[in-house]
């Protein structure tokens, strides 16, 4: 197939030529040969080049070929770029709720809910104080399943430990929605990443249902030195997945739930700070993105029990330009992230596209990047990424979750207080 588009390429290309030459000698007797656009292939998508061109931060070698810098692809359905909103306040997290509204989580403890329109509604009250300094706050949100009924939210935050002298942890809480929509009833934590640590930075989270109604949640390792490498170790929460049912108990069939030293909720570890986290919606499969250090954030698939590599081995480097430990990007026993960005994409919320509004999205993997200010369209065939588009570019702003809502849609949030609605023509 490749051969063919090249051979078509370049008689398109030989054709476009001569004809040309042929024209300056003979400007009045040739008459101007059309150069056959129409017979060019149609999908060119496989020689696109990879959308990153900066220079690596380090020259670390790949473990397999495809596992950064893809092929770069294009959208062809037309799509409308639209912001509905953009007063927020720091927005953490958007969410759909079952009849197509969005639950919108402001950083410093709000919860707001907001039309596809844009119709955005007052503070919903209710929480705990959260400890909302630097990458802390009230942070992610998501409908139960059985919401209709029960009414329930489950979030992540940053909380104070009683004496706020020892810090704050990620914990996973829980609360009705009341009637009129105004509060949080009985708001409840019911698991927290032990244990408290006084700084602000790496609390990760995501929270995402699976089909069984259990919770994952992600986790991060707090980003300093003293607690890096707890990411290794199984006696702490931190730099984790975590798998829990709704009352917060480890799931039935836990990887460590008949070791005794370890958190009978560890689903997998060695993670750094992992604010991506989605079900891929045909093979149900767990997939999560991870901010590396600078160059090495990684999309990774999550499987039980295993070990991700932090701080052991990764491609990226340290911030002052030092290696991180070893130095080493592979080592066994540690699972291989499926891709990863050098320099970084900094992924914030994550979701896999599921509808069939816009076809050629299907199962299509989208990320809020951060420092690199776009929406990165990933294409994943037989758990292989195999392209890369760069979305909302222009815009400028950073962007923290994305959503794809009941209508189709994707929305996301951006530190710069925005909601943008990206929908079909
Ligand atoms: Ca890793």
């Amino acid at each position: 197939m490749k051969n063919l588009i090249l051979i078509s390429l370049l008689m398109a290309f030989t054709l476009s030529v001569s004809c040309k030459e042929q024209a300056t000698k003979n400007d009045d007797k040739q008459p101007p040969i059309e150069t056959p656009i129409t017979e060019m292939p149609t999908d060119l998508t496989s020689v696109l080049p990879p959308v990153e061109t900066e220079v690596p931060n380090v020259d670390y070698k790949p473990a397999f070929e495809g596992q950064t810098r893809i092929n770069g692809v294009k959208t062809k359905t037309s799509y409308d770029v639209k912001v509905i909103a953009q007063d927020l306040s720091k927005p953490w997290a958007v969410a759909s709720l079952p009849d197509g509204r969005l639950i919108i989580t402001e950083k410093k403890g709000n919860l707001r809910i907001a039309t596809t329109t844009g119709v955005v509604g007052d503070a919903i009250t209710g929480f705990p104080d959260v400890d909302s300094r630097g990458q802390g706050g009230l942070l992610d949100v998501v409908a139960a399943p059985d919401f209709n009924t029960s009414r329930m939210l489950y979030f992540t935050l940053a909380e104070f430990a009683k004496d706020k002298s020892q810090g704050s942890l990620t914990a996973v809480g829980k609360g009705k929605l009341s009637m009129d929509e105004s509060k949080i009833e009985n708001f409840e934590i019911i698991f927290r990443a032990i244990p408290y640590y006084d700084n602000s930075m790496h609390f990760g989270s995501r929270i995402v249902f699976d089909k069984k109604g259990n919770i994952f949640v992600s986790t991060g390792e707090r980003s300093v030195m003293e607690t890096r490498p707890k990411a290794q170790f199984l006696d702490n929460g931190y730099g984790k997945i975590i798998y829990i049912t709704t009352e917060g108990k480890p799931v039935e069939g836990n990887p460590f739930i008949n070791n005794s030293n370890a958190l009978s909720e560890i689903y997998s570890y060695g993670h750094r700070n992992v604010q991506s986290l989605d079900i891929h919606p045909t093979t149900g499969d767990l997939w999560s993105a991870e901010m590396g250090p600078r160059g090495g954030d990684e999309i990774n698939l999550i499987k039980p029990g295993k070990n991700y590599g932090w701080p052991t081995i990764g491609y990226g480097i340290e911030y002052n330009g030092s290696k991180v430990g070893d130095g080493l990007t592979q080592k066994e026993g540690m699972e291989q992230p499926v891709y990863y960005w050098d320099p970084v994409l900094s992924p914030s919320g994550m979701t896999f596209y599921n509808s069939d509004v816009i076809a050629e999205w299907k199962d299509n993997l989208f990320i809020g990047g951060l420092s690199s200010k776009h929406i990165a369209r990933i294409v994943i065939k037989d758990n292989k990424v195999v392209g890369e588009e760069r979305l909302l570019e222009k815009e400028n702003q950073r962007f923290r979750d994305v959503e794809m809502g009941t209508d189709g849609a994707l929305y996301a949030v951006t530190d710069e207080g925005r909601l943008y609605r990206i929908s079909k023509k």
